[in-house]
């Protein structure tokens, strides 16, 4: 049988893939500003699942037209780098390890990082325009746009902060993690269909699979920070003993089951795709078996 934290081949496929083309579209480490440009490269283009890469991928390719999809793929991880780093600053997470290495704060300092992640921002947006035709360009950053501000991830992070050291809801959790987690996931799996000339009907099957995902990844997230280990993650662990969690709210039994009746609801929604879909299928049950 297959460890659970076994990558599906398909992502290790796309990791090389992907890597290789962030890395030639950030400038090098040379080219001033030297270590804004350090600190993008760094959190970039450490060791990353890169499942919204993979979402926009796939959601390209069950449309027909995979290779379609490399602009949105591209522009989901730079976007998702950006976020890693504010997520981590001493004024948010004030977390100490990302992807196997010291966070950019702990590196490069607070305000080279808050820059370095601006630029990163601002690179998702531009390959969004330069690998699209202007109308797809101008719907894909509408997309991307609403995704990152106060009604995606912005928004979900700030309700997030709020939340600390309270007692929420089990509703405004699930709110906050689909805004900070599903909304990237939605709009990368969207974006590539969008990307591949799907069909109305495709983008939204995709998007209903990409929402669940994403908060299913976000209940094993959770389960990750009490039950997993820090040589795997590669992250910070035990940092959410001030948040209210899926765990703190389920228990690991109910989180556990929670992230697999999520995971049924996405690829329930893979329906119409047929076995087009399977690598989309495989890919919901590494994200509820993952142990990284
Ligand atoms: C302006 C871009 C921007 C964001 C501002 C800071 C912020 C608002 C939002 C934080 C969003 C965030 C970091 C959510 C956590 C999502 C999550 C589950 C991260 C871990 O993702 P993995 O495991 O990471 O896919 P790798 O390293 O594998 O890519």
């Amino acid at each position: 049988m297959t460890p659970p934290s076994a990558l599906p081949s398909f992502l290790i496929h796309y990791q090389a893939l992907v890597e290789d083309a962030l890395d030639r579209l950030v400038p090098p480490e040379d080219q001033p500003p030297e270590h804004v440009h350090r600190a993008m490269r760094y959190t970039l283009l450490a060791p990353s699942k890169r499942v919204r890469a993979a979402l926009a991928l796939l959601g390209a390719d069950v449309c027909g037209r995979e290779p379609r999809a490399m602009g949105v793929a591209l522009a989901a991880e730079f976007v998702h780098a950006s976020s890693l780093i504010l997520d981590d600053l001493p004024c948010m997470d004030d977390a100490q390890m990302r992807r196997g290495q010291p966070a950019s704060h702990v590196v490069f300092g607070e305000a080279t990082s808050l820059l370095a992640s601006f630029a990163l921002l601002d690179l998702a947006y531009r390959t969004l325009t330069r690998h699209y035709e202007d109308h797809l360009a101008a719907r894909l950053v509408t997309l991307f746009s609403e995704t990152v501000g106060t009604d995606g991830l912005v928004g979900g992070q700030a309700d997030d902060l709020l939340a600390a050291n309270r007692e929420i809801t089990f509703e405004r959790l699930e709110r906050i993690h689909r805004l900070k987690t599903g909304m990237l996931f939605s709009a990368a799996a969207t974006g590539g269909a969008l990307a591949a000339g799907g069909l109305p009907a495709q983008v939204s099957a995709l998007a209903a699979y990409a929402k669940n995902l994403g908060l299913a990844f976000q209940v094993v997230d959770d389960l990750l920070d009490v039950e997993g280990a820090e040589s795997e993650t590669g992250k910070s662990l035990r940092r959410d003993e001030k948040k209210t969690t899926f765990v703190s709210f389920s228990g690991p039994l109910g989180a556990r089951e929670l992230a697999g009746e999520l995971c049924a609801t996405a690829t329930a929604a893979l329906a119409p795709f047929g076995s087009r879909a399977d690598r989309l299928r495989e890919l919901a049950d590494f994200v509820a078996r993952r142990t990284r």
